[in-house]
């Protein structure tokens, strides 16, 4: 990597912690080691006094407590959920912000009502299109005051996976992952899953604040209108084998059969394979997939057994979906850094 990262940087990333790699082990990601990242403060809530509100065009407006939520049949569903700016430490130019590597993912059980069902019982009038969640965190970005805020095509918001939860991995959500209740969008970008929701309102055009029109969009110029993003490009990870050097990262392999493993998911499509190179990307081999055992939105695990020889080694893993998506080999560069899903590579040494 080229240019060093700021204090400011660190002061971001010291805050918003990812996932260690060696977590790709566990179907679901323990809750402190799942990935975290948020722009301002954690609010404060007290949950006696909380309420969320659902206005606009509805029929009926709601004002529910957190009682009358988990009163609700309740909806579960296992989701990979990552950050749209993961990878972008590793993009060229130098692009500041949270400078994630490859570690801004985790794996979740999220529990909690139907998006869906209560859009329904407030009755969407026509003319709706979009859904605005609004959250109560509140901060200065880009020189301007706001609470975290993103709207969602009302087709989205309307799948039957897409969740208002109040539990991660069977226990309440805690503060730092939306306490008392958080939107999560399957299949979507992190930024899509509003945490600490406050308010629900359908409206009749796409959201235009700061996270909708600034952030979260592919760029090439900082003046361009550009693509918002999305759904979750195709990836694979590795649990990185042996043991590290503490400074440098880098990796001890004793020779001999080593089991490689990690997970792949996307949000577009299924992923179709991975490979592996043992060489830094010369050859690939395929690696065996496991069924999707945790449902369509989360990640499945991939082996390979590598013959470890003595030496300097490049491992890399590359994930391609059913859409013929397939992971770059190198990052490509936008105005956010975002979804660089290029592959991981691994230094590893195996001693004689
Ligand atoms: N209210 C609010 N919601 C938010 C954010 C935030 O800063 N405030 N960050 C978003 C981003 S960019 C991501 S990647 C995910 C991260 O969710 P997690 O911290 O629970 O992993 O939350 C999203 N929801
Ligand atoms: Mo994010």
């Amino acid at each position: 990597m080229g240019e060093a990262i700021s204090v400011e940087e660190l002061q971001l990333a010291a805050r918003n912690h990812g996932m260690p790699l060696e977590a790709l082990r566990w179907d679901l990601t323990p809750i402190g080691l799942h990935y975290l990242l948020t722009h301002y403060d954690i609010p404060d809530v007290d949950p006696e006094d909380w309420r969320l509100s659902l206005d606009g065009l509805v029929e009926r407006p709601l004002t529910l407590s957190l009682a009358e939520l988990r009163e609700r049949p309740a909806v579960e569903v296992a989701v990979t959920m990552e950050c749209a700016g993961n990878g972008r430490a590793r993009i060229e130019p130098h692009v500041v912000s949270q400078p994630w590597l490859y570690e801004a993912v985790g794996t979740a059980l999220w529990r909690g009502a139907s998006l869906g069902a209560l859009l329904q019982d407030a009755g969407v009038e026509e003319g709706a299109t979009d859904v605005l969640f609004t959250a109560l965190d509140r901060g200065v970005e880009g020189g301007e005051e706001q609470a975290y805020a993103r709207s969602l095509p009302l087709a989205e918001a309307l799948r039957e996976d897409v969740v208002l939860a109040y539990e991660i991995n069977g226990v309440p959500l805690p503060p730092q992952h939306g306490f008392p209740l958080r939107l999560v969008v399957p299949g979507w970008y992190g930024m899509t899953s509003v945490k600490w929701l406050e308010r629900v309102t359908l409206v009749d055009e796409p959201f235009d604040g700061y996270q909708m029109s600034h952030s979260y969009r592919l760029r090439q110029e900082e003046d361009e209108e550009g693509i918002p993003l999305d759904r979750i490009e195709v990836r694979a990870l590795m649990v990185p084998p042996g043991i590290p050097e503490f400074l440098t990262r880098s990796r001890i392999v004793e020779a001999g059969a080593c089991v490689l493993h990690g997970r792949t998911w996307s949000g577009a499509a299924e992923v179709a394979g991975v490979d592996v190179s043992t060489d830094g990307g010369e050859t690939w081999s395929e690696a065996e997939l496991a069924p999707p055992t945790l449902g369509p939105w989360a990640w499945r695990a991939w082996r390979y057994v590598w013959s470890a020889e003595q030496g300097e080694h490049e491992l890399c893993c590359r994930a391609r979906d059913a859409a013929g998506n397939e992971q770059p080999l190198e990052p490509a560069w936008n105005v956010g850094g975002y979804a660089n899903n290029a592959v991981q590579r691994v230094p590893v040494t195996v001693p004689a």
